[in-house]
């Protein structure tokens, strides 16, 4: 038997996060503004900032930024779930966490499909927030009936991509010439299609239960709803973005500006209004909109119930102020969280991965701060690769309108997401935690610490 070299997964996935660029950028020409002001923003920081750019190069981070991106797309059957998986899977994407959004009340739960492996998040840590539309939740029901009829009627991956993905299922990998042939098919399944394949009555219907729902049903295909770019400096791209002639919403998403980057932070400009042909009737359709975010560290489960109660409690106070003083009621919110990485890493707070530095060490350090405040061993930040229900509720209902935040009382379901998906979703914390116990054993293996190994929980 001739044997054909595969080849990685993670090459499948560059290529297929570049081909999205490309025709993302064909189909919303104000993406590739947004890139450039991305682009030039985070060459002017670097620029300012040298000690950054060299922590980012040494820790192998520099590369994957101008690379970097994630997409959203909505789908509307455990069918349509189970075949994307399958599809990601291809390109080493797996799913990660469970985000309720019905909460929020949007009628979605969610996962975010990306590369679970150090190697693979550094050589481009492509996501797509994935989204399932939860017709139970929708009250008019001879509506959700319908729309289920709609959604049943349509196949969202191509022929030819399904049976590349069985090969890649039986064969354990592409060739070459085989993951051209797969992106070029996949690519399909995320596409515009400017004609509905509702009419003009039906689409009314269903912007009326929701305009999400509409977003989903009315089209062959989840097309990509956003790409967005990672900046290093969110702040700025904010007040640039007028420039630009592009309007961003009011807040920024997320954690406030801080010395040492937490999680993630995000903003967007206003949907566009599409042309949409209607079973011949000429309409338009608003759902694709822009989005920019910057990352910094991932929070352990204690980083993250700090960050999560500052959030509530910012929302709570602006609320009965009015909204006005959100930024700094949100400042205000995490002043007590340290903002430094050394006491965040030695507080329990924050992920990190692990190497040896160049200086080594003759005596068996007492602790692993010793070795950190030494030189002999580096703790790099481990960057946040997933994201934030509650700044995802605020970036879809940006988007769609005070109308449509409509509250469904709904029990998160992630039981129901997982059967829908035909797998459950890896928890986040263990991925961000292994690499950090992984990195740390290589590292002290290195610098002949090993005895420390046993307190690595420890500072
Ligand atoms: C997804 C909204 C959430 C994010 O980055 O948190 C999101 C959608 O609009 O489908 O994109
Ligand atoms: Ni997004």
């Amino acid at each position: 038997m001739t044997m054909t070299a595969h080849i990685h997964p993670d090459e499948i996935r560059t290529l297929f996060s570049q081909a999205m660029s490309d025709m993302y950028r064909k189909e919303v020409p104000q993406y590739g503004t947004l890139m450039e002001l991305v682009r030039d923003v985070n060459h002017a920081t670097l620029q300012a900032d040298p000690a950054l750019k060299s922590r980012l190069r040494a820790a192998g981070e520099l590369d994957r930024l101008d690379v970097e991106r994630h997409g959203a797309i909505r789908l509307g059957t455990a069918q349509e779930l189970k075949a994307i998986r399958r599809m990601f899977a291809v390109m080493g994407m797996y799913p990660v966490s469970y985000y309720d959004l019905s909460v929020a009340g949007i009628p979605v739960h969610s996962t975010a499909f990306r590369p679970v492996e150090q190697a693979s998040l550094q050589r481009n840590p492509f996501r797509v927030f994935t989204s399932l539309l939860r017709l139970d939740l929708v009250e008019n029901r001879a509506l959700a009936e319908k729309a289920e009829h709609i959604l049943n009627k349509r196949q969202i991956v191509t022929d030819g991509a399904f049976k590349l993905i069985e090969i890649a299922e039986k064969q354990g990998g592409l060739t070459q010439q085989q993951a051209n042939d797969f992106v070029r098919e996949a690519l399909e399944t995320f596409r515009w299609h400017r004609d509905a394949t509702v009419d003009t009555e039906t689409y009314t219907q269903l912007v009326e239960a929701h305009r999400l729902i509409a977003d989903v049903v009315s089209f062959k295909g989840p097309h990509i709803n956003h790409l967005t770019p990672r900046t290093l400096d969110i702040d700025t791209v904010q007040t640039q973005m007028p420039q630009r002639g592009i309007a961003p919403k009011a807040v920024i998403e997320g954690p406030p500006s801080r010395k040492t980057d937490i999680l993630l932070r995000q903003t967007s400009f206003k949907a566009l209004d599409e042309e949409v042909v209607f079973q011949g009737v000429t309409g338009s359709h608003t759902a694709r909109f822009g989005e920019i975010e910057q990352r910094g560290i991932a929070l352990t489960p204690a980083g993250r119930a700090f960050y999560d109660k500052a959030i509530t409690d910012t929302r709570e106070a602006a609320a009965k102020s009015g909204g006005e003083n959100y930024t700094s009621l949100l400042k205000a919110a995490f002043s007590s969280l340290p903002d430094d990485l050394e006491t965040l890493r030695q507080q329990g707070l924050a992920f990190f991965s692990y190497r040896a530095g160049n200086r080594k060490v003759a005596n068996k350090a007492a602790n692993i701060s010793e070795l950190i405040a030494s030189g002999a061993l580096i703790a790099d930040p481990q960057i946040y690769e997933d994201f934030l229900p509650v700044s995802a509720a605020g970036i879809f209902q940006s988007n769609l309108g005070a109308e449509d935040q409509s509250n469904f009382s709904a029990a998160s379901n992630q039981d129901a997401f997982e059967d829908a998906l035909g797998a459950k979703v890896i928890d986040e914390m263990a991925l961000y935690s292994r690499i950090e116990a992984d990195s740390l054993a290589i590292a002290l293996t290195q610098l002949g610490q090993n005895h420390l190994l046993q307190d690595q929980a420890a500072a």
